[in-house]
């Protein structure tokens, strides 16, 4: 039976990730873990749920120990836009705690780890247009460095105690359950709870900002795809994954679709550069190839579905 530790499972991802492998796995398997004692009912009153910094080692140990855990999903970590503000912080945060998990995963044999790399593993050098599983990795932000080094530390641990490490390069995550913070990518995501809530959006980036993205419900179907993956068919641990490229301004039209009178105003700010060092489309053949990932949400199908769901659970709403 397979034990599951999430660390960040009241992040974007970790709200959503969490029910769905419970489903999969059962409640009492999947540990939920994150490091605020605040945590809404469906994650704490459906299966365990246990405080954890990531950083503090034998909390960490114990829990692993207590629960006989044999399988971690590490989502907690810094995104691009706070590490450059904090970059000591996301170096210490997302690779000590990396490796903490490694060590965990060596010590007590785990079956599997699951770490979300992402597109800021690429940087300004890297080819911009469906930019390739093997290519050059030189970003210039502190996330990005760390994204690198976590990639040569998953194989490294691979290739020397035979660890099943498995790594995704994350595009901009769209998603209505739980806000994101801290990314570059946020604005995919923010405008469509302004134009539900204000008709209006302030956008950090230029209209013509193109970005490889993919909604929540790929994500998820992802994850548990790689996760699932026979081992022997694998010849990558690290793989591109993506389900579509927009502009903004691309997007900022599929929402008027729906919502006429919404208007968006440009007022680039440090996200912009950030955003000018990643590429504008992926090449995830290696995925498709391995493992038969292919995404179901293209940007006309992903607006819709978003903009029904924010507005069916008036989560907007209930925040204010
Ligand atoms: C960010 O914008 O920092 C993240 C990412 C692309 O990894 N969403």
């Amino acid at each position: 039976m397979t034990k599951i530790l999430v660390t960040g499972s009241l992040g974007q991802i970790g709200s959503e990730l969490v029910p769905t492998l419970r489903k999969k796995y059962g409640n009492e398997n999947v540990i939920a873990t994150d490091i605020r004692p605040n945590a809404p009912t469906f994650i704490c009153e459906e299966g365990p749920y246990e405080i954890l910094d990531v950083l503090n080692n034998s909390r960490f140990e114990e829990l692993i120990k207590e629960y006989e855990i044999d399988t971690v999903f590490h989502l907690a970590g810094l995104l691009s836009a706070t590490g450059e503000r904090f970059p000591q912080k996301a170096w210490d945060l997302n690779i000590n705690s990396l490796l903490s998990v490694l060590e965990f995963g060596r010590k007590y044999q785990f079956k599997r780890i699951f770490w979300p790399s992402s597109i800021a593993a690429f940087g300004p050098t890297t080819p911009k247009d469906n930019t390739p599983n093997e290519t050059i990795l030189q970003p210039n932000t502190m996330y990005g460095v760390t994204k690198v080094t976590g990639e040569l530390l998953l194989e490294y641990y691979w290739q020397k105690f035979g660890l099943d490490t498995r790594c995704m390069r994350l595009p901009g995550i769209i998603s209505s359950e739980t806000p994101c913070g801290g990314g570059t990518t946020d604005y995919a995501v923010e405008i469509f709870y302004e134009a539900i809530e204000h008709n209006h959006y302030t956008c950090f980036v230029k209209p013509e900002t193109k970005l490889p993205m993919m909604y929540m419900p790929d994500l998820l179907k992802s994850i548990t795809m790689l996760m699932d993956a026979d081992v022997a068919k694998l010849e990558h641990h690290v793989f591109n994954i993506t389900a579509m490229s927009f502009t903004a301004e691309e997007l900022v039209q599929e929402i008027q679709k729906h919502r006429p009178n919404f208007t968006v105003e440009y007022k680039p700010d440090f996200r912009q550069t950030i955003a000018d060092s990643w590429p504008r489309s992926i090449d995830d053949s290696s995925a498709r190839k391995e493992w038969g990932w292919k995404h179901d949400f293209g940007l006309t199908e992903m607006t819709k579905d978003m903009l029904e769901k924010l507005i069916n659970s008036k989560k907007i709403f209930d925040q204010n």
